[in-house]
């Protein structure tokens, strides 16, 4: 098990006070906070090595270059990728996914070819394929999502056919936390020769992952959400299926030679590394996956369980909440998506700031899963390794003095415990 209390001595910002108040950070599915290693090794780059990559002859460069490289290995090595080649650095999830709709999909997808996705992606995983879709005449078909907040997994074998040439799927899922069978998804796209995507943002950070075991094409995650530095994201493919794919960005290190009217291409990772890489980030980014590395992402996955199992259980209490998403914490990972009566998630968000609690509130990017359950958005908490019982205490306790507040205001909102807010909401809008 984590030592919690010791590791978050290595968070510097933790001890910082929000409004007077402790900091409680429960927004870390947006993006997580940083260890002082990770801090440290990105000074460090600046300090002492900063030199551009594959470029100099010189000493600096060599080291940063040594040092970028040894990153692309770490990665490879923590979700055991097909080797390190096969790892493309990126800016971020949201990057990977374009990259791959614009390099492998529009070589690939032609009119009348099916993409199936599902009802719960994030937009950065259902935008890109509806422009491709919409540029292909290519037609997109979902799996749907059940009340309880899985898939119905009877929608993957309704859609499949001959024509689906590609799935892509959420591993988890970012608003509801439901952990999906990304298996029975690899069996689905093996059973009709499709390519399979997986969008890996939040299980990389939460959850040992294991390319092998997925059995996926494609698998994108970003450094933010796991320890590190913004800026850097990261697509994983064999080697063979990138090789056949076409440049996304041009110029740089992903050029081999360049006459007047052409250009060869340089080598698979390279060849998808356009211009001066976040050296120093992806440097950081190395001491990130080492930092998760040394507590072990099986004690990574325990504390988070047991912590939503816990927050599950206390929030259950809190009379007219709505939680969303599988109510058995094995079932999802340690993101707890949630409505109180009929208080908006933004309002609901701003009490819990006054008492230094960080959460998101909106419709965290999936506003066509949130149209699925007939609201605006959530208030949604998520942990990480840093996160402590003691915190979950504190959001209970904020959101009983929210539910008295708001009660106060609209005596009996709280009495039939089914409003939720609706999607017709003023701010629905907002994120
Ligand atoms: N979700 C959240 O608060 P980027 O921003 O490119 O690093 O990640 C995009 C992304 C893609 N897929 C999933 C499942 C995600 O959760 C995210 C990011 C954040 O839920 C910010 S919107």
């Amino acid at each position: 098990m984590l030592d919690t209390e010791k590791l978050r001595k290595d968070f510097p910002i933790l001890s910082r006070t929000v409004r007077g108040k402790p900091l409680v950070y429960l927004d870390n599915a947006a993006t997580s906070q940083k260890p002082k290693a990770v801090i440290d090794a990105l000074s460090n780059y600046y300090l002492n090595q900063n030199a551009n990559i594959h470029r100099g002859i010189h000493t600096l460069s060599e080291e940063a270059t040594q040092a970028f490289e040894e990153v692309r290995k770490k990665v490879a090595k923590f979700v055991h990728a097909p080797s390190a080649q096969s790892v493309i650095f990126t800016r971020n999830t949201t990057e990977s996914i374009n990259l791959v709709a614009y390099a492998w999909g529009r070589k690939n997808i032609q009119a009348g070819d099916e993409i199936l996705l599902t009802g719960m992606e994030h937009h950065a995983n259902l935008v890109p394929w509806q422009i491709l879709a919409q540029e292909k005449g290519a037609v997109l078909k979902f799996v749907s999502v059940t009340e309880a907040g899985t898939l119905n997994l009877e929608d993957l074998d309704k859609n499949l056919s001959k024509k689906t040439k590609l799935i892509s799927v959420t591993h988890v899922s970012n608003a509801l936390g439901t952990i999906n069978p990304i298996r029975r998804f690899a069996q689905a796209a093996r059973s009709v020769g499709a390519v399979l995507f997986v969008d890996a943002a939040q299980s990389v950070p939460h959850i040992p992952v294991d390319m092998r075991v997925l059995g996926c094409d494609f698998l994108a995650f970003s450094s933010h959400k796991m320890l590190g530095p913004t800026g850097i994201g990261v697509l994983i493919a064999h080697e063979d299926l990138l090789d056949k794919m076409p440049p996304f960005l041009a110029g740089g290190d992903m050029i081999r030679e360049v006459w007047l009217e052409k250009a060869t291409w340089n080598d698979v990772p390279y060849k998808f590394e356009a211009g001066t890489p976040d050296i120093g980030g992806v440097i950081a980014f190395g001491a990130a996956i080492d930092y998760l590395q040394n507590l072990g992402m099986d004690n990574v996955r325990a504390h988070e369980q047991e912590l939503v199992a816990y927050a599950l259980a206390e929030l259950s209490k809190i009379q007219g909440l709505k939680i969303y998403g599988p109510l058995d914490a094995a079932q999802r990972s340690g993101v707890v998506s949630f409505n109180l009566g009929a208080i908006h998630p933004h309002d609901l968000g701003t009490v819990l700031d006054e008492d230094g609690i960080a959460v998101r509130a909106g419709h965290h990017c999936c506003q066509p899963l949130m149209r699925g359950f007939g609201i605006s958005g959530t208030t949604r908490a998520s942990f990480n390794i840093y996160n402590t019982k003691e915190e979950v205490d504190k959001l209970v306790k904020s959101l009983e003095r929210a539910k008295m507040l708001f009660d106060a205001c609209a005596p009996g909102a709280f009495s039939t415990g089914s409003s939720s807010p609706k999607e017709t909401s003023q701010k629905s809008s907002r994120k």
